[in-house]
Order: C-alpha cells, then structure tokens, then sequence
C-alpha cells in the first residue's frame, strides 16, 4: 500500500513519524520551518505556508518545550481559501536539541527538533575550546542526535595550530567526525558536502562569528543567509538572529542557528556516557550501580584507569561534564530577555486567537 506521506520523505519524514502521526484524516502533516513572534512558518508537499497555534493546543501547553519549534513535525488544520493553517498537535520528536532552560531547572529551552546531525562549528582562529566542544558534545549526544565536529576559518591559522588542536580533541578521547575547512578557500567544502544525505537534517550550532551561515551560503549557492563582520578579536556580532530550516538542492536538510553564549547542560549522565562510551561500557561492571567512580570498591572503571585502558585525562572530564551538568551560566540579562520573549509569544498569540 502506498505511504500516505511518501511526499513528506524529502522532507525529513519517515516511519518512525508515521508511526506515531496522531493527526485527524482532514489535518495535513508539515515541518516547521521557521518560529517567528507568533506565527509558524511550515512546509510540506504543497510548499510553505504560515500557520498557528490553535486555542486549545495553547490552552493545554505551558511549557515551552511543548511547542512546536524548528525541525518539529505537526498536524495542521488548512481550510479551503484560508491561507493561514492551525495547528493541532505535535507530533512527538524523535531526536531533538535542547538546553537548560533560564532560571529553570527542569524546563529546557528548544533549540531544533528531528535532527539527524549536529554540526558544532568552532572557528580554529579564535574561538577553539575542547571544555566548550565537550558541553557541546554533552548536549547533543543528549538528544540523540549524532555529533559532528567542523573547524572552520582554516586559512587563518597555521597549520601547526590547526595541528595542535585536532591533537588536543584526540587526546581527550573525543572519536566524534572531525572536518577543518575555510570558507575562503573552500577547502573542505566538497568533503562537508558528500557528507550530507538527502532527506537528512543538520543543525548547524557555534558561537557567534565562527561562519555559520556563510558556510550554509555556501552549500546553497547564493547568499541566502546574512552574515556580519567580526570585531578585531574574531568575535561575532551575533548576525543570525532566526533558525530557520532550508532544503539544498542535494536533498539534505540545514539549520542555521544564532550563535550561542554560554548554555547549561540537561540530562549531561546519559550524553557522556555516549560522548566517553569507553567509560560508560565498564561502569557496567561496577560493583555499585551508582558508582561514580572516584574512590568506590569494586570500580571498573578506576580499575580500567590503572590498567591503562581509559586515560585519566578521559576519566578527568567525565568528572567535570558531571559536575558542571547542574550548572547553567547563561546570563542574567539573558535568562530576563528569554522569558520576556516567551511571555511576549503567547500573549500575542493569544490576542489574535480572541480577535479571530
Ligand atoms: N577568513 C575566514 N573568514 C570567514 C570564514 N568563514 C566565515 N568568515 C567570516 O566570518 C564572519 C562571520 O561569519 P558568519 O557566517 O556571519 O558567522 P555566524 O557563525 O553565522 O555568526 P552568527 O550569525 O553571529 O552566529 C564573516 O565576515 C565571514 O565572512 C572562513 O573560513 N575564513
Ligand atoms: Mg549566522
Ligand atoms: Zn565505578
């Protein structure tokens, strides 16, 4: 029989979604595209189009991350003439990322649902951290996406440096796909390009300035994405202010992101034990299901330690990644304008719910 959303497969979609869409027969499935103050950018089969949230999914859903962001996919209501769709429900997500919410400590702020690869970009000029890539690598493997690393801005370094830092990932037991490559000469981009699958998503995330959206230019063609100068230091202005979700002509699916600031860790356990599986598959064998590992009987993992099979460096920043998992150093400033900007988002589209 054939697959009522067999057209929705570029898009993203498959099995998995089809399993558990809960949409009405009358409701259309699309992607969120885009979030905008209080409309939804969506597309499916039929292309883009604007839509809603609708009364009652807003009456039932206060957190933030239960609604729909970008990546997401949901059943949308389209009446014949009417070119703004409602959304009804949402259709549960299958990867997503995410990052301890302001103030919050159980509710998470979305940063994309449904993607396949994270792209963390670091820029080799400026902006390289292993402590940095390593939250990152936390944050993703959390959500069940896979990992990615890009070094971006490779003409501006020598390559001793360039060196050096892909040493430094490696010594810290980091296996994740590493790709250096400079927008300027382009080297790299053919690589990054047979890497991405059609029907695939990729989230691009990374500070500010690293080259986000001129490498997603890049891949695209054209300049579709504005990007900002730097100041002397290599530092971002903080162009991107929108993700937005956008099909290349390859078929795969990106997302560009704003540059990010400091970001706390959610749920930190589960993505180190896939960061530093080295470690996670030993602790199995501690004597004590809650070991953790620093002066317990029976460790394996402090016993694997001594027989040199997992470095102390590794075992080092399992620790650390631990400790800082609880830790969320977003700004104050910035904590205030989240919650301003969420507020702001509902209100709004609760006064157009009552006008219509
Ligand atoms: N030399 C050099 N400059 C680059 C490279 N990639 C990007 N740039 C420059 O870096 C600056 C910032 O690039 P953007 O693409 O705007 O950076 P972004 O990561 O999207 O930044 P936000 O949107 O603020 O998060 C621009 O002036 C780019 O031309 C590169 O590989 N080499
Ligand atoms: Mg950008
Ligand atoms: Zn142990």
């Amino acid at each position: 029989m054939k697959n009522q959303h067999d057209e929705l497969h570029e898009l993203g979609w498959n099995d998995w979604f089809e399993q558990r869409a809960v949409c009405k027969p009358t409701d259309a499935v699309a992607r969120v595209a885009a979030v905008d103050r209080d409309q939804l950018l969506l597309v499916n089969q039929a292309g883009h189009f604007r839509a809603k949230l609708s009364g009652s999914y807003l009456h039932h859903h206060h957190v933030s991350q239960e609604l729909p962001c970008v990546g997401d996919w949901v059943c949308v209501e389209r009446q014949r003439g009417d070119d703004l769709g409602m959304i009804r429900a949402l259709i549960e997500r299958r990867t997503s990322l995410r990052r301890k919410s302001a103030g919050n400590s159980i509710e998470h702020q979305m940063i994309a649902a449904n993607i396949d690869y994270v792209v963390i970009v670091q820029s080799c000029q400026f902006d390289f951290n292993l402590n940095r890539l390593e939250r990152y690598l936390v944050m993703v493997l959390d959500g069940g996406a896979e990992p990615f690393i890009l070094l971006t801005k490779t003409d501006l370094v020598d390559p001793n440096v360039l060196a050096s830092q892909l040493a430094e990932i490696a010594s810290a037991g980091i296996t994740v796909p590493i790709l250096p490559l400079s927008n300027v000469t382009r080297d790299g981009l053919d690589d990054l390009k047979r890497l991405l699958l059609p029907g695939k998503t990729y989230c691009f995330v990374g500070s500010s300035g690293v080259g986000k959206s001129t490498l997603i230019n890049q891949l695209i063609g054209h300049q579709r994405l504005e990007t900002g100068v730097v100041s002397g230091t290599g530092e971002g202005r903080h162009t991107t202010v929108r993700r937005e979700l956008i099909r290349l002509e390859g078929g795969a699916l990106v997302i560009d992101n704003p540059g990010m600031r400091e970001f706390g860790i959610l749920g930190a356990d589960r993505g180190i034990g896939g960061s530093y599986s080295s470690i996670s598959a030993v602790s199995s064998l501690c004597r004590y299901r809650n070991c953790s590992h620093t002066d317990e009987p029976g460790c394996a993992v402090l016993a694997a330690m001594h027989a040199g099979e997992i470095s102390p460096e590794s075992l080092e920043n399992f620790h650390k990644l631990r400790k800082e998992s609880n830790f969320n150093d977003m700004s104050y400033a910035e904590k205030r304008k989240k919650d301003r900007d969420f507020g702001r988002y509902i209100k709004s589209a609760k006064k157009d719910l009552r006008k219509g």
